[in-house]
């Protein structure tokens, strides 16, 4: 008779088998001088320590990187991207390397870049092939570079290849035999996960789950598909899921939230085959570019929530996640719970805030067609946190763009606007929308080295405060205003704007969080007609009075930056044209105050008056003329 197993020996057959594949070749991608950077090799390596000195790695199944052949690879990326990715390492680039780095996004290369992200891709398909075949329970893969931003012909937010998608793509055209049919992608990166997304638009086969930080477009990759309107297309209509946060300090509570009211319903419903977790751990407590705070425990409740789905194949490939020891305690602890530890969570301290509420209720309303299950009532009379206040919600952001303060950043951003007249087919007539060629200051996009710069000249205001007739309005601009008070447009913000109470303060004057100056309100200050969330082309937006690419002036051009022949999510006001105009006196910083006395001085004429309106509707265009705006300097 053999003899029983030995009691440890049998513990360990039943315990679960989870994969942890760490390989020190993926540490040579670094910044090429040694500059500082949050994505370097030492992440890895404080997890890799972190896991050994508590004794999880010795439970686990260790395994090596193995490179990713090109034929997988090209499943979601260019063969141009794939050769380029793969050549950058070589003497071949050694003088243009940090050039051909430039052009791309948030992106560095070094010597080492093109082998570590071959075996990033390569890991994952590892790990994941393994874990579909039963050979593992589950798996984590500790990659870099990382891979959730990177496009089919781009690297981009220091992702070289999609590691995520090119592993998915491997299990479900690469090996049929193992059976898997259906995967679900839970991106919890603190960033959207863009490139997945549009990896996977049009396919009903894998889900796409992320939940980021949004803050109304402003985060990275601040572009406006990761809003909860992106759904996916045709077959994939309602296999994307965006959970958009607005502001950072999200944590447990409201990452357990939008599990129990949207991942976990549709997920019991899709009934994956397999889990992929694009795993970065930069929404974790103290993380420098993420300024949420999730808790190791949070991590491994959010693991436990999924271990539930896809007979616990889960396989975790991290993503980003800047605080050593936040991350290290993190994957620590989601390792515990593949392994199969015990924990014991106590419900989360926090309270969702309100927005956590309020942003998964239209998450489940924009899928409810899709996912019947979301349809449901959400439970009311919960205890609700507040916003927390800008100093808290600034502190640790990594919103675009680069380098601006708070101010300047919150002024640019909520100046992008577009207005569309009230009864027009939006999207529609917007894309016809463009400036007259005729009177161009702006030829083209690309041209910002050739604004014109408009004359500046300044406009009188009389001492004595003649000109003014009550507190604000002078008797020559009580004319226009009364015309234009009838006519309505929808005003589209795009950015801050986009958050109603700060937009309700250019009409209704007072400051809202993020603000450096009060603003004086619109002389109407009724409330707008009417809301409504949009996609429309991204064509015709007006500045404010100065920015460093867009010259001088508040002039309205095409915008010469992003998303030239994109689209963009935006947030629509039905006010008045004179409503509108104030806001452009606001915005370009045209009201005076005259500091005596605390009156407030807008300008005389409108920016954008009748007849200028009546040309944009015939013209589907618009002059610059009207908007040459004296600038006035106060
Ligand atoms: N104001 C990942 O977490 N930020 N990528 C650049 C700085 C880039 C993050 C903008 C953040 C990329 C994988
Ligand atoms: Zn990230």
């Amino acid at each position: 008779m053999a003899a029983a197993p030995a009691p440890a020996a049998a513990a360990a057959s039943r315990a679960a088998r989870v994969g942890l594949l760490y390989d020190e070749r993926m540490c040579a991608h670094a910044t090429p001088d040694g500059e500082e950077h949050p994505e370097n090799p030492e992440r890895l390596r404080a997890i890799w320590r972190k896991l050994n000195a508590e004794g999880v790695a010795s439970r686990c199944v260790v395994l090596k990187a193995k490179e990713a052949e090109d034929k997988y690879i090209a499943s979601v990326h260019s063969n141009n991207h794939i050769k380029l990715m793969k050549e950058i390492s070589s003497k071949k680039y050694d003088s243009s390397r940090n050039k051909i780095a430039r052009k791309y996004n948030s992106i560095y290369f070094n010597k080492g870049s093109s082998e570590s992200a071959v075996l990033a891709a390569g890991s994952v398909i590892e790990v994941a092939e393994k874990v579909a075949a039963g050979e593992l329970c589950s798996a984590i893969a500790l990659v870099r570079p990382p891979g959730h931003h990177a496009e089919h012909d781009e690297a981009m937010g220091f992702c070289l290849f999609n590691n995520v998608a090119v592993a998915a793509n491997y299990l479900l055209n690469d090996r049929p035999d193992l059976g898997i049919k259906k995967i679900l992608i839970v991106d919890w990166d603190v960033h959207h996960g863009n490139g997945t997304q549009k990896m996977f638009y049009n396919d009903p086969r894998v889900l796409f789950f992320s939940v980021h930080r949004f803050d109304y477009g402003s985060f990275y990759p601040a572009e406006g598909d990761a809003s909860h309107c992106f759904i996916g297309e045709e077959a994939g209509k309602g296999y994307n899921i965006n959970v958009p946060w607005e502001h950072g300090k999200c944590g447990d509570a409201d990452y357990v939230a939008a599990w129990d009211h949207i991942l976990l319903p549709v997920a019991e419903a899709f009934d994956p085959d397999i889990i992929l977790v694009s795993a970065g751990f930069d929404a974790a407590l103290g993380d420098p570019l993420g300024g949420c705070c999730i808790t190791p425990n949070g991590y491994a409740l959010l693991l436990t929530k999924l271990l539930g789905f896809a007979k616990g194949r889960i396989v975790m490939a991290l993503e980003g996640g800047y605080n050593l020891r936040s991350i290290a305690n993190s994957v620590f602890a989601c390792a515990k719970v593949l392994l199969g530890d015990k924990f014991t969570f106590s419900s989360p301290e926090m309270q969702p805030f309100e927005s956590t509420w309020r942003i998964i209720q239209a998450v489940r309303n924009e899928l409810k067609t899709c996912w019947p299950v979301l349809s449901s009532k959400l439970p009311e009379n919960l205890s609700l946190r507040v916003k927390p206040l800008p100093s808290e919600l600034y502190a640790s952001s990594d919103s675009e763009p680069d380098g601006e303060d708070v101010d300047e950043l919150s002024g640019a951003v909520s100046s992008v606007n577009v207005i569309q007249f009230a009864d027009d087919a939006i999207s529609d007539h917007l894309s016809k929308m463009k400036l007259d060629e005729e009177n161009l200051a702006v030829k083209t996009a690309s041209s910002c080295s050739t604004v014109e710069h408009h004359p500046t000249d300044l406009v009188e205001v009389d001492k004595d405060g003649s000109v003014v007739l009550s507190k604000r309005i002078s008797d020559f601009s009580l004319a226009w205003r009364s015309d234009l008070s009838r006519t309505h447009v929808w005003y589209a913000s795009f950015g801050s704007n986009m958050w109603k109470p700060r937009f309700l303060c250019y009409i209704q004057g007072g400051k809202a969080d993020g603000m450096s100056i009060p603003c004086c309100g619109s002389r109407d200050t009724s409330p707008p007609r009417g809301t409504m969330w949009k996609t429309v082309p991204h064509r015709l937006l007006f500045g404010r009075s100065s920015t460093p690419c867009w010259g001088t002036g508040g002039v309205a051009f095409l915008n010469p930056e992003i998303n030239y022949n994109e689209k963009s999510y935006v947030c629509m006001y039905k006010i008045t044209l004179e409503q509108f105009n104030d806001i452009l006196f606001q915005e370009n910083r045209l009201v005076l105050e005259d500091g005596k006395n605390g009156n407030v001085v807008y300008p005389d004429s409108p920016l954008i008056g009748l007849s200028e309106v009546e040309f944009m509707s015939t013209n589907k265009a618009i002059h610059l003329e009207p908007i040459k705006v004296p600038l006035i300097r106060y």
